[in-house]
């Protein structure tokens, strides 16, 4: 994501790359196959972080491998590049399977020529080392639609044909006012635009704390494709979005029926145990040097907080549907578990 600045200054993202897609009948170039393509992601990315959860809730944890780049990324030339490391799985800061230690060469063996921004997340053509996507939206929903047939028995449906265009037309608000809105307000060069985007961000907040006083999940009783969105920004709410983008109005704490919600996805299998809050602190307050000059990496909150009871079964509803929960995650994808008290200093 190439952040480029409107004439008004203001953050802006530039389109994907590349956008191509993966699909069942192979017709767009790149067939649905187990074991050939690799997910690049850090764990400290929100939008990486959707398509982890849509690989992760229907079972693709076997037929894509997920590649773990280091939260702080190097600096080369004046750019940031994702990079793999020892601390990451990648001995010798290679990645074992793909056989680079830096993102922007699955960019550069697709286009020799690229000289755009690099961005995770990356899907990556194992055999040719080609990046095929960068492009997080379509991929969260080409997982859990193109690839249903290499899902898990009792993979939740996320995106039901009945709820989409009511999914779409709300996943566009959350996107605009709070995924991509803390951006914006943590980016902005004006006071004018900073109070602005605040404010669309915590009138929309306030919104959702009012729907989800009346039902359990976004959608009425089970997870769709707009809780999975949602999820990323809320878990990375207080801990860096209330401190290091100023969006301090309220924590997620203080909003009862969104900070509960967030504390019963995060205690569903597929949810919590992707999260990886050291690496979340450490790639915002560790890389973003124009708004944390010091580049000194916030430890708190306590994250204990996360496994507190949350009485959202009372509004009743059945999680996953007619599905059921994933199983315990891979080895290979376990991030570490939370310690209460435990605002650990960055290891
Ligand atoms: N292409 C992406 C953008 C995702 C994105 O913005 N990723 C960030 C990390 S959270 C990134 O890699 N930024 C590039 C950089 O920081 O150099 C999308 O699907 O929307």
């Amino acid at each position: 994501m190439k952040v480029t600045e409107k004439p008004t200054g203001e953050f802006e993202r530039t389109p994907m790359a590349f956008t191509d897609r993966i699909t069942a009948d192979g017709a767009s170039g790149w067939p649905v196959e187990a074991g050939r393509y690799r997910l690049v992601i850090s764990r400290a990315c929100p939008w990486a972080h959707r398509v982890v959860l849509v690989r992760r809730l229907t079972g693709l944890d076997e037929a894509i491998s997920l590649a773990v780049t280091d939260p702080v990324q190097e600096q080369v030339a004046g750019d940031a590049h994702w990079v793999f490391t020892a601390r990451t799985g990648s001995p010798g800061g290679l990645d074992p399977v793909l056989g680079v230690h830096t993102l922007r060469e699955a960019y550069l063996a697709r286009d020799p020529g690229y000289d755009g921004g690099v961005s995770v997340p990356g899907l990556v053509d194992v055999p040719s080392g080609h990046l095929v996507s960068n492009d997080h939206d379509q991929l969260t929903l080409d997982l859990g639609s193109e690839w249903a047939a290499l899902h898990r028995e009792g993979a939740p449906e996320l995106y039901p044909p009945a709820l989409r265009d009511e999914i779409d037309a709300l996943n566009a608000e959350i996107y605009r006012d709070v995924a991509n809105g803390v951006y914006r307000a943590g980016f902005s060069p004006s006071q004018q635009t900073y109070e602005r985007t605040v404010a669309a961000l915590f009138a929309r907040l306030d919104a959702l704390e009012d729907r989800l006083t009346r039902q359990r999940f976004l959608l009425g009783g089970s997870i769709t494709d707009a809780d999975v969105r949602l999820f990323p920004t809320l878990v990375r709410f207080d801990a860096v979005y209330h401190g290091h983008f100023k969006c301090n109005v309220r924590k997620l704490v203080e909003y009862p029926a969104l900070w509960a919600y967030a504390r019963d996805l995060f205690q569903t299998p597929g949810f919590g145990d992707t999260v990886h809050l050291d690496h979340v602190r450490q790639h915002y307050y560790a890389v973003h040097r124009a708004i944390n000059p010091t580049g000194v990496v916030a430890v708190g909150p306590d994250p204990a907080g996360w496994l507190t009871a949350h009485h959202r079964e009372e509004l009743g509803g059945r999680p996953f549907g007619d599905g059921t929960p994933p199983g315990p995650p891979p080895a290979i994808d376990r991030v570490p578990e939370i310690v209460p008290g435990g605002a650990r200093p960055c290891g």
